[in-house]
């Protein structure tokens, strides 16, 4: 299976995919060193499968799914098919008041593959709205049913859950929040749950940590209860850095939040769809949470898309008032845009057809394997991997976090290999359809790469 993914496959064709920009100065770049890069800019300008190629023609192995999203890999063929002829049929639907097919047939099929009990469907355009959108559910949900006072926030360090302002309030970098003064508020945080001392060189979830989740009840105890909407944290930290649950550290956080009756928030935006070899982090674990965010793996990054699943008695609850009044004031003018249900509906076909949403779990080994056999390399304090998720982290230059991983990143692009840094930890996380060979040639230039550096 798979076998036109093959590199030997791709190398085959590399035409050019664009010209390059006569200046860089008008684009104001995301989350970017914009300065160093325009300095000296990376580009990408096609991409099929596995591959990236840069304007000269230069292949480029994508070991990160694009941005942890791509998850089907690159141009497939029923995606594309079906955005094409999407644009040509309906363009635009307006979303409220309003509706068109496919935004039902893909609420539908999600639900259908979506943890038990998440039944109900929200679109939003990227994984920031996914979760402001859940937190705004939740507040309103419990003044819903008559716990108003239930509006406190619970985060956790270290979490990542997109950039608008709720989504950093609950999110714990403290270099995406310090910038934007005081966020909501009535937010506290869990402690993070990373401990290299106990838990370095784990293979798949850490032994060590399962009390990390009784940091609620002190929470619970500072606060009180009544006061406390929902609690959101990433099932697998993805942003800072690929932080696995301690072994029962999910299934306590269920149980805490149930006997106080505060809601479980998980975003899903990276653990989505296939990312541990199972459907999603909830499968995974088996705990499932009362709200769920996703986006990227959604619509394989194709075009922009994020939703919220709900469990039915949250949006039950909101169901009780006059028939002709908007239960939930909030929505985009681009939910449901029908180009994003088109590529949903095809990137979900071509997930089944080719058994993509577990093929990481069957991955998972040879994966597991080789991102350990870098263990013994210079500057390596820790590896850890769960599916098709693994991360490497580094000891960091003295006086320069970041800057060690920053140098290798860029490094491994030079040698044809597109990998991910956060802080000094590299980040993997392939394309679901990624074979041994792709993950051989990323692990042996990060292996080279390293030694040389
Ligand atoms: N929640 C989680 C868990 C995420 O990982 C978001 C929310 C926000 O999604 P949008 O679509 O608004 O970007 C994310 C996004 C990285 C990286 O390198 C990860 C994300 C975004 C950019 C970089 O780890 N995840």
């Amino acid at each position: 299976m798979h076998k036109d993914h093959h590199p030997a496959a791709a190398t085959t064709s590399a035409p050019l995919g664009g010209t390059l920009p006569a200046t860089l100065e008008a684009f104001w770049m995301p989350f970017t060193a914009s300065r160093q890069f325009k300095s000296a800019p990376r580009l990408l300008a096609r991409a099929k499968d596995m591959h990236y190629w840069t304007p000269e023609g230069r292949q480029v192995l994508d070991a990160v799914a694009g941005l942890w999203c791509v998850n089907a890999g690159h141009a497939r063929p029923k995606i594309v098919a079906a955005i094409a002829a999407q644009a040509a049929e309906m363009d635009f639907a307006p979303p409220f008041n309003m509706a068109h097919p496919k935004a039902f047939e893909l609420a539908e099929k999600l639900v259908a593959i979506a943890p038990k009990g998440l039944d109900k469907v929200f679109y939003t355009n990227s994984g920031s709205e996914a979760v402001d959108t859940a937190l705004k559910m939740a507040v309103a949900y419990h003044r819903a049913r008559g716990e108003g006072q239930r509006t406190r926030l619970i985060g956790r360090e270290r979490g990542y859950h997109g950039v608008n302002f709720g989504g950093i309030s609950v999110g714990g970098i403290a270099g995406n929040r310090k910038s934007f003064g005081t966020m909501v508020a009535g937010v506290d945080h869990l402690r993070h749950t990373h401990d290299l001392r106990k838990n370095a060189f784990s293979r798949g979830v850490p032994e060590h940590g399962a009390e990390l989740a009784d940091d609620l009840e002190r929470i619970v105890a500072l606060h009180d209860a009544s006061t406390i909407a929902a609690v959101i944290v990433e099932p697998v930290a993805g942003s800072t850095g690929v932080l696995l649950p301690p072994k029962g550290y999910l299934e306590r956080l269920r149980a805490i939040c149930d006997k106080h009756g505060i809601l479980l928030i998980f975003d899903e935006v990276i653990t989505g769809f296939g990312r541990l070899g199972s459907p999603f982090a909830a499968t995974h674990f088996d705990v499932t949470p009362d709200l769920m965010t996703v986006a990227k793996g959604i619509s394989n990054g194709c075009v922009p898309m994020g939703a919220v699943f709900a469990k039915s008695a949250i949006h039950d609850a909101f169901m009780t008032g006059p028939e002709h009044v908007i239960e939930f004031p909030h929505g985009y003018t681009y939910s449901a845009h029908p180009l994003a249900c088109a590529a949903a509906l095809a990137t979900l076909e071509t997930y089944a057809d080719e058994g993509l949403l577990t093929r990481g779990a069957k991955m998972a080994p040879a994966f597991e394997h080789a991102v350990h056999s870098l263990r013994e390399l210079p500057h390596v304090i820790d590896i850890r991997n769960i599916g098709l998720v693994g991360a490497i982290e580094l000891e960091s230059i003295p006086g320069s976090p970041g800057k060690r991983a920053f140098d290798i990143f860029r490094e491994c692009f030079e040698r044809g290999v597109l990998i991910r840094t956060t802080g000094d930890i590299i980040a993997l996380s392939p394309p679901l359809i990624v074979e041994e060979s792709h993950i051989d040639q990323a692990i042996s230039t990060i292996a080279d790469v390293l030694k040389s550096a």
